[in-house]
C-alpha cells in the first residue's frame, strides 16, 4: 500500500469516528483525530479522539492524551484543521507541536476566522510535515452544518419529503394517509436526532398535529428544537406541539403583531418567539436562517408541508434533499409533490440510496 492510500484509509476511519457525536457537540463541529505510528514494524492506532459531547474537549486533546509519549514521531489524522485560537481550551495546533507529532494529515480547512490556515501555519512553523485536503469532500459532508453556518452565515437545510409511488404527498382534503412504513419512520427519527432544529409550517402542525420529538429507543433525549412557521399565529393551544413545549423547546416564527394576545397565551404554555421579518405577508426565510445561525444552530430539518417545501426550494435554500418514496399510490384529489425521484432539479446530485422495508430513501446534496 502506498503512503497516500494508507493516509486515505486512516482518514476514512477518522471521518467515521467523527460522525459519532454529530448533532451533539453544540455549535462546535464533531471532528475526530487518530494518531498512528509504527510499532514493531506495523502501523498501530495509539490515540483516538472525537469532539466531546457539548463541544469540548476537542478531538486532538483527547487523542494526544491517549497516545501519551507514543505521539512522538507519529502521524496525526485530523478531519478538520486543528484550532489555532485560545478559546475555552488551548489551541490544538500547539498541543500537536508540544506532543512531538512528526506529521499531520488533515481533511477540511476550518473557516473559523480565528483558525482558517493559522492552524496549519503553526504546525509548519514547528517543522511538522502537513498534508491538507485528504478526503476533504467526504469530511465536509459530515461537517456540512458547521461549514454552511460559518461560510454562508445561515443554517444548513435538509428538506425531507415523503412521496407516494405516483408522486403525491397527501390528500387535498387533509385526510391523513400513510405514505411510508415503520422502517423509514425510524430512519426519519434518527435524522431528526442529528439536527439542531426541526421546522414545519403551521398548516401541517394544525392538520397532522405532530409532536416532532425523537422517540427512538436510546435517542429520546435527543429531540431538537421544534420551530413552526406560523405567519398568522394559528397554532392551537391544545396541539401536541404546544402541550409538550415545556419538555422540548417550541419556537414560533410569526408575522403577527407584537401586541397580539395569542403571543402571550402561547408564551404562557412555554413557546418562544424568534424575531422574524415578513415581506408581503410571508416570512422571510433567509433572515430566519441567519437568525438561527447567529444562535449557534447549524442544521435545520424541514419536514413539511408542501407550501414550506416549495418556498425553501424556490429560494434555493435547500442544501440536502431526503426523498422517501412509498410503495402505493394516493388516489383521488391529491397534492403533487414539489419534487419526486424523477424530477429532482439538476442543482442536486445523488449521494446515497437505500431500501427501507417497502420504501426507498434517496439522498441528494446541492452541487
Ligand atoms: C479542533 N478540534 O475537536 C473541534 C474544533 O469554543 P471553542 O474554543 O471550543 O472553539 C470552537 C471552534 O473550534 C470551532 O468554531 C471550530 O473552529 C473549532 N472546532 N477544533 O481543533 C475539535 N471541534
Ligand atoms: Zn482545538
Amino acid at each position: 500500500m502506498t503512503a497516500s492510500a494508507l493516509d486515505r484509509r486512516y482518514m476514512a476511519a477518522a471521518i467515521r469516528l467523527a460522525r459519532w457525536h454529530e448533532g451533539r457537540t453544540g455549535s462546535n463541529p464533531s471532528v475526530a483525530t487518530l494518531i498512528v505510528r509504527e510499532v514493531d514494524g506495523a502501523n498501530v492506532i495509539v490515540g483516538r479522539g472525537v469532539t466531546a459531547i457539548g463541544g469540548r474537549p476537542h478531538a486532538e486533546a483527547q487523542a494526544l492524551a491517549e497516545a501519551g509519549d507514543l505521539a512522538r514521531g507519529a502521524t496525526a489524522y485530523v478531519t478538520l484543521e486543528p484550532c489555532a485560537h485560545h478559546g475555552r481550551t488551548p489551541p490544538c495546533a500547539e498541543a500537536l507541536v508540544t506532543s512531538g507529532i512528526a506529521r499531520v494529515v488533515a481533511a477540511a480547512t476550518d473557516p473559523d476566522e480565528r483558525v482558517s490556515g493559522r492552524g496549519y501555519a503553526i504546525l509548519r512553523a514547528a517543522g511538522i510535515e502537513v498534508e491538507e485536503g485528504v478526503l476533504a469532500a467526504e469530511a465536509e459532508r459530515g461537517l456540512a452544518g458547521y461549514l454552511t453556518r460559518r461560510m454562508k452565515n445561515r443554517t444548513h437545510v435538509t428538506l425531507k419529503l415523503a412521496v407516494s409511488a405516483n408522486g403525491k404527498i397527501g390528500r387535498r382534503d387533509g385526510e391523513q394517509v400513510l405514505i411510508t412504513g415503520e422502517v423509514s419512520r425510524n430512519q426519519v427519527h434518527a435524522l431528526r436526532a442529528l439536527s439542531d432544529v426541526i421546522l414545519i409550517g403551521a398548516g401541517t402542525a394544525i392538520n397532522d398535529d405532530p409532536e416532532l420529538t425523537c422517540r427512538l429507543p436510546g435517542l429520546q433525549d435527543r429531540s431538537p428544537i421544534r420551530l413552526v412557521l406560523d405567519t398568522h399565529l394559528r397554532l392551537p393551544l391544545g396541539s401536541r406541539l404546544v402541550r409538550s413545549a415545556r419538555e422540548v423547546p417550541l419556537w414560533i416564527a410569526t408575522a403577527a403583531a407584537q401586541d397580539d394576545p395569542r403571543r402571550a397565551e402561547l408564551a404562557a404554555c412555554g413557546a418562544e418567539f424568534i424575531a422574524s421579518d415578513a415581506h408581503d405577508g410571508r416570512l422571510a426565510l433567509p433572515e430566519l436562517l441567519e437568525d438561527l445561525a447567529a444562535r449557534g444552530l447549524s442544521t435545520v430539518f424541514v419536514e413539511g408541508g408542501a407550501a414550506v417545501a416549495h418556498a425553501f426550494l424556490a429560494e434555493g435554500l435547500v442544501d440536502r434533499l431526503v426523498l422517501l418514496t412509498g410503495p402505493s399510490d394516493i388516489d383521488g384529489d391529491a397534492v403533487d409533490a414539489p419534487v419526486t425521484r424523477l424530477t429532482v432539479p439538476s442543482a442536486f446530485r445523488p449521494v446515497a440510496s437505500m431500501i427501507c422495508g417497502d420504501d426507498r430513501i434517496d439522498e441528494y446534496e446541492r452541487v
